[in-house]
């Protein structure tokens, strides 16, 4: 099996919000109390971002809230990092709560904002875990060598790569490392980041990411995937060497931004099976399906 795209793509449009929106796209996902649950980007007419929870019993079929789940105002002290939007979130669980990673874009410009739940219902901001530029950042769902391990992507000048770091409480963090780099004259040639929340396997962490090339005026899009070790999660123990899911379908290549396939959310069965939710052109929502052990293969 290689990764097949829903057949009757988009998944979610805005047509389904039940409030004016400019766009519905970039999901995180994570199953909650047997729902498939969507933390969903919307952007508002302004242009500034909130989530929204999408719900559905067959992680196909989803229905939407009628109010946000989070916005920029609901960030109190925090607020100052948030102005201008809150952006594609991942979600972690550890333990019994879920912890949501995302973009706050103001005009310090983005940083990763860290809020925690445990029903979806009530959310806790507990603020920024890096300083700007940072953004695509995910935590991993458990201790490792005791510590709590985020990955996320700091920009410099015009360096967009990934770096590694860990905490004792999810709060402080340190150790800071590189991890890899965008590969030069490739399909990730100009930019990285990571994707989804890393998922345990038998041989390592498995984590989506984006990898960006510009061509002419545009830049394209595309998801791979990578393979941690699973004490020593700063090693790479393979990478897919072409991309998994490419911007080729008209809901792929046209909308807000043309040519783009986005993921920041996955699900994944005890059998193995795999739920990618990903977006087309920053407008929609999409489903591909694929298997863990398909992921192992191409990062070997
Ligand atoms: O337009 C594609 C994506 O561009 C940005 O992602 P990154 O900074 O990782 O390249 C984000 O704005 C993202 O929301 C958007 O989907």
């Amino acid at each position: 099996m290689s990764v097949i795209k829903y057949s009757k793509n988009p998944i979610i449009t805005k047509e389904q919000v039940p409030f004016p929106v400019n766009s519905i796209f970039n999901a995180g996902a994570v199953k909650y109390k047997n729902e498939y649950l969507l933390v969903c980007r919307i952007e508002m007419p302004t242009g500034r971002s909130s989530f929204l929870l999408a719900r559905s019993k067959d992680g196909i079929n989803f229905s939407l809230e009628n109010t946000p789940c989070l916005t920029p105002e609901g960030h109190n002290i925090y607020y100052k990092y948030a102005e201008w939007g809150i952006e594609d979130a991942r979600v972690t669980q550890i333990q019994d709560k879920f912890y949501l990673t995302y973009t706050g874009y103001s005009r310090y410009m983005p940083l990763v904002i860290l809020a925690e739940t445990k029903d979806f219902k009530n959310f806790n901001v507990l603020g920024p875990i890096t300083e700007p530029s940072n953004k695509d950042c995910a935590l991993f769902p458990e201790k490792i060598n005791g510590n709590y391990w985020k990955i996320d992507r700091p920009s410099a000048e015009n360096r967009h790569d990934i770096w590694i770091s860990r905490s004792p409480d999810l709060l402080h963090w340190g150790g800071f490392e590189f991890l890899t780099e965008p590969i030069a004259g490739t399909w990730e040639a100009d930019k990285i980041g990571i994707s989804t929340q890393p998922v345990k396997t038998k041989d390592g962490w498995l984590v989506l990411y984006h990898g960006v090339r510009g061509f002419g005026i545009s830049y394209l899009y595309k998801i791979g995937v990578m393979l941690l070790d699973l004490k020593k999660p700063w090693i790479i123990l393979g990478r897919s060497k072409e991309p998994i899911i490419s911007p080729d379908l008209d809901y792929e290549r046209i909308g807000d931004v043309g040519n783009v396939v986005f993921s920041n959310g996955w699900t994944i069965e005890p059998d193995g099976k795999v739920n990618i939710y990903y977006s087309g052109a920053d407008t929609n929502i999409c489903l591909a399906t694929t298997t863990v052990d398909y992921l192992l293969s191409v990062c070997k």
